[in-house]
């Protein structure tokens, strides 16, 4: 069974779109819609995955146009990145040529499936007139002081001599891609933008994210982990006060020991003069073990609140870069510090009791029974002095108030963003060292410092480049060295949507003014794996830029559609499973229009779906009947009367314009398509069961026809031209409905009910003539149709049986 000629349709569709140039959007319009798709990494292929996501923007942009808005909707390349690094070794090439071959691939499987994009703002990372601005905004937030450098761990690979990104280190033993040494750590000086200076709005604003999905924004608050509690000072023997971060003071008196991070600096300090302290340090402490390990100390730490003088251990559970880097332990109350005391034999004491059942039970209870494990919930304070009998709550408050050194802080999760990466294929950190000025920064008019001739060694190529390298101090004009560093890619992704509204400017990273005319993104679509890192630091540089470069806006998307998983046969399409269908087999053999309508009809855009080769081939039959009814309808046009049949047609096609536009406002794709194909199938029922009145006829295929113009462009396009309308179903007007959807959906209760009623009344009735029964329930016509039915048949007895008064 053929199908339509997919081939020929989509290809003349796209020409005459390209002659139109109908996606540009030019830079005089107010305020388009701004639909934006994850811009996607050049690999070469367009797998499913992006398929799926820009049909959703494409869908939606083409819905918007209709609708009458201008609409921005853009594409371009997150270049940057190790991929590119490897296959130019691989294949004896370079980055650059390899970058631009993929790209130029991917372009053209982006055209082949209909992507309405605005090429004129295509914008590509790894070009000098793009990252030059990554090292413009890199001095910018140098000068707000949101910069950062200091010794950070890296893998490092002894053989290779090279740094390793997490990527290239395999498997549970941590061993080098390359050569299969185990991977060790090393500090090296690192770059960082202080991200965590905006831990709090960053944190509070998520609140205002409405257009979000509340997974999402959970998992950025997870993500900052903000706590709050009590910062104190305990005493330390010949050191003095040192501080230590408690989210519960209320258990203070219960505090038998302290204990510090390895690498604290009294830690380091002990571990000159002590060795069983320097032993520890440096071969026994785990961090990341199961248990916690510590080195009793000849120290003693003096409580704040009691006065009480408790040992001091170095300890592998404190952590250097959570709270202060020092702890009280209360063995009592906390898991971790119970399994500590039972080790090391510290005493364990209870002072915080369960909550009494009812409240004039016993004033002070009894302290409950720790030898086992830690009672960990809030509760009463005994045994806590002049603090007993007051709830945990109330105690933190009074404690934190009483003792002197004590402060209400909060403690994050979030850490500053490392940006520096030790690899070729990324922005220049725009630095030089000099020796008597140290670090600094690459003045404006020396921008871009491009990347030199791509040199294939084992460790970073720009170590090797030593013309490179050497250079003067912008500073002293003394002899330098580059930074050889480059930035993380996520730098590039966290204001590209920014560079979209003028691609070419050369003055600046984005027109401000028409940056804040267009922004924010009303629609952002992409891949849940980006749902902490890419939109917490493009919110992050978007309020620095706020801050400090003019925009009048501080959250970059709106709205955020986080697209779910393409699957085969139940898990995730992927090269690595060998499980992916390839979209270019998809388009040749079905063509675009099909694989998109396939996609958006399968599931709702935010769930996983199968693919399924049957649900293509019968959403292809579908396209093909659709195809069909109009060159008929076209070809012998029908001659029938309005009448009561006509106008429940009528009455079903307002009834599916206003559905499919409420849903398409919403996303909700799938339901939208379902709706209009249930419309085909009324109206291929009607020219069925009777002569169909031309201009319902007309009027039903012609809502088709737009209401899937979004989704199956191309054939849209060419059954607009058949049904004889002037210009592009492109720009074509939405159509609209005489009803809205709440009298939609009362109608159709109405007639599912007296369908039933029907049913039963020709039971009762014992109106046994089978094809008498037929006409009565058989042909999928409500209401009206329904009436016409009864009418020509047993209507008096069933009209007055059931008492329906449209029943005559
Ligand atoms: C005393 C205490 C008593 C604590 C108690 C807890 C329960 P969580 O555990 O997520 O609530 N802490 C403080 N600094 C630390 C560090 N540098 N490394 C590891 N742990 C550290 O986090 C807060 C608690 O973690 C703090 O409150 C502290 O232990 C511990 F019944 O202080 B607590
Ligand atoms: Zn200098």
């Amino acid at each position: 069974d053929e199908g339509y000629d997919h081939a020929s349709v989509e290809r003349r569709w796209r020409d005459a779109w390209d002659d139109a140039d109908v996606y540009r959007t030019p830079d005089d319009v107010d305020d388009p819609t701004y639909v934006l798709g994850m811009y996607p990494y050049p690999s070469g292929e367009l797998h499913m995955g992006h398929v799926r996501n820009y049909t959703i923007t494409d869908a939606y942009a083409r819905y918007r146009r209709m609708r009458g808005d201008d609409v921005l909707h853009p594409m371009g390349w997150d270049a940057f990145g190790l991929p590119a690094e490897n296959a130019a070794k691989e294949r004896d090439t370079n980055p650059r040529d390899w970058t631009f071959d993929c790209i130029d691939r991917m372009r053209d499987q982006m055209e082949s499936i209909g992507l309405g994009f605005d090429w004129d703002r295509e914008v590509t990372t790894c070009v000098p007139e793009y990252y030059r601005w990554n090292q413009w905004l890199f001095s910018r937030f140098y000068d707000e002081g949101l910069v950062d450098r200091r010794a950070a761990e890296v893998n490092w690979c002894p053989h290779c001599e090279t740094v390793l990104a997490d990527e290239q280190v395999e498997g549970e033993a941590e061993l080098c891609w390359r050569c299969d040494t185990p991977v060790e750590t090393r500090e090296l000086e690192q770059w960082f933008l202080k991200i965590t200076e905006y831990a709090d709005e960053l944190l509070e604003a998520i609140d205002d994210l409405d257009g979000w999905p509340n997974s999402v924004r959970q998992m950025q608050r997870n993500w900052i982990g903000r706590q709050y509690g009590t910062e104190l000072e305990f005493d330390i023997s010949g050191h003095g006060p040192v501080e230590a971060f408690t989210t519960r003071v209320d258990t203070i008196y219960g505090a038998t020991f302290f204990a510090l991070a390895p690498d604290h600096p009294i830690s380091e300090n002990l571990a000159e003069e002590d060795e069983d302290v320097r032993h520890f340090v440096e071969h026994e402490a785990d961090p990341d073990g199961d248990e916690p390990n510590g080195v009793a100390t000849d120290l003693t730490a003096t409580n704040p609140a009691t006065g009480e003088e408790i040992p001091v251990f170095v300890a592998d559970f404190v952590l250097s870069d959570v709270g202060t880097g020092a702890l009280m332990g209360v063995p009592g109350h906390d898991d971790r510090d119970h399994a500590f005391a039972e080790k090391m034999g510290v005493e364990i004491r209870p002072v915080i009791a369960p909550e009494p059942e009812d409240s004039d039970g016993e004033p002070n209870p009894d302290a409950p029974d720790v030898s086992e494990g830690a009672f960990t919930d809030d509760g009463v304070l005994v045994d806590s002095g002049e603090y007993s009998g007051l709830d945990s709550e109330t105690a933190r408050e009074r404690l934190t108030a009483d003792i002197e050194s004590a402060e209400h802080t909060a403690q994050y999760q979030l850490r500053d963003w490392g940006i520096s990466r030790q690899r070729y294929w990324g922005t220049p950190i725009p630095v030089v060292h000099c020796e008597d000025c140290g670090a600094v920064t690459v003045p404006d008019e020396d921008l871009p410092v491009e990347l030199p001739e791509f040199i294939n060694t084992t460790g970073n190529p720009l170590d090797a480049a030593d013309e490179w390298t050497e250079t003067t101090c912008p500073d002293c004009g003394g002899p330098a060295t580059r930074e050889t560093d480059t930035m993380d890619t996520f730098v590039d992704s966290s204001w590209y949507f920014l560079r979209y509204v003028s691609p070419d400017l050369d003055e600046a990273p984005f027109d401000v003014e028409r940056a804040n005319d267009w922004l924010p993104v009303d629609q952002y679509v992409g891949g849940i794996e980006h749902a902490v890192m890419h939109l917490l630091y493009s919110r992050f540089f978007t309020k620095v830029l706020a801050d400090h470069e003019g925009l009048t806006f501080r959250e970059p998307f709106d709205n955020l559609l986080a697209q779910g998983m393409v699957q085969l046969e139940g898990s995730k399409m992927s090269k690595s499973k060998g499980n992916t269908v390839s979209p270019q087999r998809i388009v040749d053999e079905y063509g675009a229009d099909t694989a998109r309508l396939f996609m958006m009809q399968a599931a709702q855009p935010d769930t996983a779906f199968d693919w399924s080769e049957e649900g293509v081939r019968s959403t292809y039959a579908f396209l093909t009947r659709l195809q069909e009814a109009v060159a008929d309808f076209v070809a012998d046009p029908p001659n029938g009367e309005a009448d009561a049949v006509s106008s429940y047609v009528d009455g079903e096609i307002d009834a599916t314009i206003a559905i499919a536009g409420e849903e398409y406002d919403e996303l909700r794709y799938n339901r939208a398509l379902r709706e209009t194909q249930d419309l085909v199938r009324t109206l291929r029922q009607y020219a069925d069961y009777t002569e169909p009145d031309p201009d319902t006829f007309e009027r039903g295929l012609s809502a088709v026809v737009r209401l899937l113009a979004p989704v199956a462009p191309h054939l849209a396009e060419e059954l607009w031209d058949e049904l004889g309308r002037d210009g592009f179903v492109v720009d074509a007007e939405w159509p609209t409905a005489a009803v809205d959807r709440e009298r939609v959906e009362d109608r159709r209760r109405l007639v599912e009910n007296t369908r039933e009623d029907v049913r039963d009344i020709v039971e009762v009735a014992g109106l046994e003539d089978p094809e008498r029964i037929d006409v009565v329930v058989a042909p999928d016509w409500k209401y009206d149709a329904l009436e016409i039915a009864i009418e020509s048949d047993a209507s008096n007895l069933i009209g007055e049986l059931m008492g329906h008064d449209h029943i005559r």
